[in-house]
């Protein structure tokens, strides 16, 4: 018996628990108490059968993520193993399974003779997400047991899979009510008082047979998928592995996976993934907020202002079943914001993704005021007027006045000083930014912005909201555009320097998207609008320092009152209701001729210097973020990367990319641009400097 696997028998079912919280991880103690409990058994005339289960809140979470890519490498026995010898048991072993099964835990219950449920089980093989393959068996057993399209979709999406269609697909034998354990106890021992005959997964092949020399199964569903996998190898590998299943005998199969699994580990893209994994469980931890800090319930919400980013917030909180007031300051204003709100979940009812009843429950969540009276009950109120802070500051002052006094106050700003507007309350304790991204009612990413005075109270209430209405909420400090806008600045100014110099925005987009962006700088633009910035850049005009380096290109494109999709044309044009990009010679010669007026010789620019230009400026921006302490930890700055901006998932965001790189050729490279261009904004950040003469990376602070 070990700490971490216990057995007790039951009527002569040995029953081997898993003690390993909290996700009771397939770590290396576990697999070795596993082995030891397996070997006792089997010896052991008294018990003549076998049920696997887990204590605490689940079967099993899977492998230790964290002994992945250890040095020296985790102790025998392996994972398959383990399962192998479960399988083979001449003895009936069931597995009792609640919570979650995943990745190798539920591996370890596919090599089990029988497969029970609890009510609300789901089950999964996720390992795609971490940028490898299943690597316990679950390729080759899984399509047996399922067949090939089903183990497919699975396999390759990594998604949950409820028990119900678990068991309808027969990856689960029977979902119980009551207590598991007693069901699995009971349905062992049937098994060897009636002499029912074991059914090892590895021995069938009836279902894997039907796709047996039927490559163009698979060259179809890698079509259907391929945009969705764009850049990624984990799930090509998924389908190499599914088809080795279906073509070759099981143990062939299973060296087959096992070799890709080994190869994937190593790879910068699962190194990659299982940073992000991690980054985003990091994200919620905050130094100086402790985990047992009280947090504010938040059982009524209120949004003021109802345009597209107001409108977008109030769904996010009646998605979460909170009811929501929404504040304006015309009842005209208020029916066009609901509309919009209406329009949007309609198009997803339309899309089959809601149903009709859960539209008008979400609906029904929403109610509407012109008055701010009618927002005293609110627990949270989130401001997401026009960003401007005269107009910020007026509307905080009126919230301080009408709202509750243990409400929190929260502006959706963009660029705006959150002390600042904080003055205009008498609580600046309970006053934070929660920066949403557009669409707001789907981008993932919060920057939760914590003012001077925001209490300990506050933001843990804040970032335990950004949870509860779906989002990740990452805790940033106050500068201008936080930490994602202000790095993207960084590398927006090189783009367009490199339009000057001899790119051109179809170029610049087509290494960006390439890079595994969803989209290059300039269809992004055009996405999101080219007249709001230029307005910002006339005001700013008067005050900028002349000795910094400006590219006028962004104006003139405006100067042609091309504004991006809504005017169908901005750096690209578009065809009446198209968002595809297409390069347009107008704005191509309108680039030459502002490199012409500005005394630039066009030259050929290569694509590598396009992503080193955008990308390594955007990495230096990130490290003096993080100098200034405006960011916890440079994987914070990967979670605000990967779900505020696209940033590829199997690059692990920009810090964790630079990492790969090497600091050193990234501040080789930020010197020699700096001593070039004389730009403020290519200085080596401090901290990229120093960690690239100590060889050290963000990874290591
Ligand atoms: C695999 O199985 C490979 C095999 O095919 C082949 C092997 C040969 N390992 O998410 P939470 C930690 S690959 C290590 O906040 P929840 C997590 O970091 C694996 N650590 O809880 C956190 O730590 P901390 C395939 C893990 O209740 C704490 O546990 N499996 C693992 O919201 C709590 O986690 C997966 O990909 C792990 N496997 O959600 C499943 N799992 O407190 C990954 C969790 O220090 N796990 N931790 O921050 C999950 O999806 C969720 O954790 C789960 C629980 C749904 C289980």
């Amino acid at each position: 018996m070990s700490d971490v696997v216990t057995v007790t028998n039951r009527d002569g079912v040995a029953v081997i628990t898993l003690q390993s919280p909290p996700v009771n991880g397939l770590g290396s103690a576990v697999r070795s108490g596993l082995q030891s409990a397996l070997d006792a058994a089997m010896a052991d005339d008294a018990v003549d059968a076998l049920v696997v289960t887990g204590a605490g809140k689940m079967f099993s979470g899977g492998a230790d993520i964290r002994e992945f890519g250890q040095s020296p490498p985790p102790g025998t026995p392996h994972l398959p193993t383990v399962i192998d010898a479960i399988e083979a048991s001449e003895k009936p072993v069931v597995a009792a399974i609640h919570g979650f099964a995943l990745g190798g835990g539920l591996e370890l219950a596919l090599g089990c003779h029988v497969r029970l449920a609890a009510v609300g089980t789901r089950v999964a093989l996720p390992e795609v997400t971490l940028g490898i393959v299943p690597g316990a068996g679950g390729t080759q057993r899984l399509p047996r047991l399922i067949g090939v399209p089903a183990a497919l979709d699975v396999i390759v999406s990594g998604s949950m899979v409820p028990a119900a269609r678990a068991r309808t697909l027969g990856i689960l034998d029977d979902v119980v009510e009551g207590d598991v354990v007693d069901a699995a106890v009971a349905r062992a021992r049937r098994m060897v008082d009636e002499r029912i005959p074991i059914r090892r997964a590895s021995a069938t092949d009836d279902r894997v047979a039907e796709t047996r020399g039927k490559p163009e199964v698979f060259v179809a569903f890698k079509k259907k998928m391929a945009r969705r996998a764009r850049g990624f190898e984990a799930p090509y590998a998924c389908v190499e592995c599914i088809e080795a299943a279906a073509n070759l005998p099981y143990a062939e199969g299973t060296a087959t996976e096992r070799e890709i699994f080994v190869k994937l580990l190593a790879s910068d893209q699962s190194k990659a993934q299982r940073h992000a994994f991690f980054a985003e469980r990091q994200v919620a931890k905050i130094a100086d907020v402790p985990k047992d800090t009280p947090r504010r319930p938040i059982k009524t919400a209120a949004v003021i202002g109802c345009g597209t980013m107001g409108g977008g917030i109030a769904m996010n909180f009646a998605n979460a079943g909170i009811p929501v007031t929404v504040f304006e300051v015309s009842q005209e204003a208020l029916d066009k914001g609901l509309g919009i709100i209406a329009r949007n979940y309609a198009a997803t009812v339309s899309k089959g993704r809601l149903s009709q009843e859960d539209m008008n429950a979400r609906l029904g969540l929403i109610s509407s005021t012109v008055s701010y009276d009618d927002l005293s009950d609110a627990d949270v109120v989130v401001e997401a007027v026009f960003e401007d802070m005269a107009l910020k500051r007026e509307v905080f002052g009126q919230l301080d006045a009408a709202c509750k006094p243990e409400a929190i106050l929260a502006t959706n700003t963009s660029t705006l000083d959150v002390d600042e507007i904080a003055s205009a309350t008498s609580r600046p304790d309970k006053v934070i930014g929660t920066h949403f991204f557009s669409p707001a009612n789907v981008m993932k990413l919060m920057e939760n912005v914590r003012g001077a005075q925001s209490s300990a109270e506050t933001i843990a209430t804040i970032m335990k909201l950004s949870k509860t209405i779906g989002k990740i909420g990452v805790l940033v400090g106050i500068c201008d555009g936080f930490v994602g806008n202000r790095m993207l600045y960084a590398y927006r100014r090189q783009a367009d320097f490199l339009l000057e110099e001899g790119a051109l925005p179809d170029q610049i987009d087509k290494v960006i998207y390439d890079f595994g962006m969803p989209m290059g700088p300039y269809a992004m633009g055009d996405l999101a609008g080219l007249d709001v910035g230029w307005r910002i850049r006339q005001r700013q005009a008067a005050t900028r320092p002349a000795h910094l380096r400006y590219s006028t290109v962004a104006d003139r494109i405006c100067e042609l009152g091309r504004f991006g999709q809504k005017t169908n044309a901005g750096w690209f044009r578009y065809e009446p209701g198209s968002r595809t990009p297409i390069p347009d010679p107008v704005v191509n010669e309108l680039v030459l001729q502002v490199s012409a007026d500005n005394g630039f010789t066009r030259r050929e620019v290569s694509d590598q210097e396009i992503l080193e230009r955008c990308m390594y400026p955007l990495v230096n921006e990130g490290a003096k973020i993080l100098d200034e302490g405006l960011a916890q930890r440079a994987s914070d700055i990967d979670v605000v990367w990967m779900y505020g901006y696209g940033f590829p998932r199997y690059r692990g965001g920009p810090m964790f990319w630079a990492d790969l790189v090497g600091l050193g050729t990234i501040y080789d490279m930020m010197r020699r641009l700096h001593d070039e261009h004389g730009d403020y904004w290519l200085e080596p950040a401090p901290l990229l400097k120093q960690l690239a003469e100590q060889g050290r990376g963000f990874g290591d602070l």
